[in-house]
């Protein structure tokens, strides 16, 4: 995955509606619900045609049933997409929320109008990510924050949100349950996170933003024997390059989507046993420096 220190995060596409406790749609498009909430899929998808910028699309359902809501993004495409979902309050079209949320400057304070967060981070070609949260009635996007091939982060950056990867969407009706318990759970606030339960192979675990800021969570293997002080120093560029590989391998990385403070979300996420290092690169709504250069960085041990 790449890591951008710029702010908020991802899109999708919704497009198959599928349920595990129901197969029906009602007659107004509403995806269905059930004792269990709503199953929802979102469906990328991209093209690459001669030198322009990767095009990208996302299909999914415009209108969800309030409450809990399993969300799933298959990337069908050959390149990583990921799904971030903003609740927009007031006349803001996308290109503007594109712009000061994904593609912002990094530092720029981040509008109060964009509230909530949602969705998956970013999922490789042919691969799928499903998170379960509860969505809040309102008016949402959908932003694909990843890109193609040849495109530096960066306010510039061709992200296939400029490119066709957007889906709208409209929650609907008095959200209703509370997601279900998970054994692992990790809590971002301001500026740390905390760990408990989190065991070798697949979790299905609650991330929490416990904060007032708004939050997301990147998990970064360490290569080697690196230490933890080779992470901060790396993570802080006041690492010496001549002091060996970077302690880091970012390829490797996993990341949730951005949530907002008193939010909270049940994700899938795969851990081998080794260190992590738990990051964070959003910044403050005020804007400033992204939480990693505040020391939002904790040591995960996985045995
Ligand atoms: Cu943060």
């Amino acid at each position: 995955m790449q890591l951008r220190v710029i702010v908020v995060v991802t899109a999708i596409v919704a497009v198959l509606v599928q349920s595990a406790c129901s197969s029906d749609s009602d007659s107004n498009g509403t995806a269905p619900a059930s004792d269990h909430g709503t199953s929802v899929v979102f469906k990328a998808t991209d093209r690459k045609s001669g030198k322009g910028p990767v095009r990208a699309s996302i299909e999914g359902p415009s209108k969800i049933r309030a409450g809990v809501v399993t969300l799933t993004l298959v990337n069908a495409g050959d390149y990583p997409h990921d799904a971030q979902i903003l609740r927009v309050t007031g006349n803001h079209p996308v290109e503007e929320t594109i712009a000061k949320t994904i593609s912002a400057k990094p530092g720029s304070p981040i509008p109060a109008w964009v509230t909530d967060g949602a969705g998956t981070g970013s999922v490789e070609p042919g691969e799928r990510a499903t998170v379960t949260q509860i969505l809040r009635p309102g008016e949402y996007y959908l932003l694909d924050s990843e890109t193609g091939p040849g495109t530096t982060p960066g306010p510039n950056a061709n992200l296939h949100a400029k490119n066709g990867g957007v889906a709208t969407f409209e929650v609907v009706g008095m959200p209703q349950g509370a997601l279900p318990p998970t054994h692992g759970r990790i809590t971002a606030d301001e500026y740390s996170f905390t760990t408990e339960g989190v065991e070798p192979g697949k979790n299905r675990l609650t991330f929490e933003n416990a904060g007032r800021q708004l939050h997301h969570l990147i998990a970064l293997p360490y290569r080697g024997d690196a230490t933890f002080e080779d992470v901060v120093n790396e993570l802080m560029g006041t690492r010496d390059p001549e002091s060996g590989p970077i302690p880091l391998n970012q390829e490797l990385g996993q990341g949730t989507a951005v949530i907002d403070g008193g939010q909270e979300q049940i994700v899938e996420m795969n851990f081998k046993p080794g260190k992590y290092a738990l990051v964070c690169y959003i910044t403050d709504r005020e804007g400033g420096p992204p939480h990693v250069a505040r020391g939002m960085i904790n040591e995960l041990v996985v045995e």
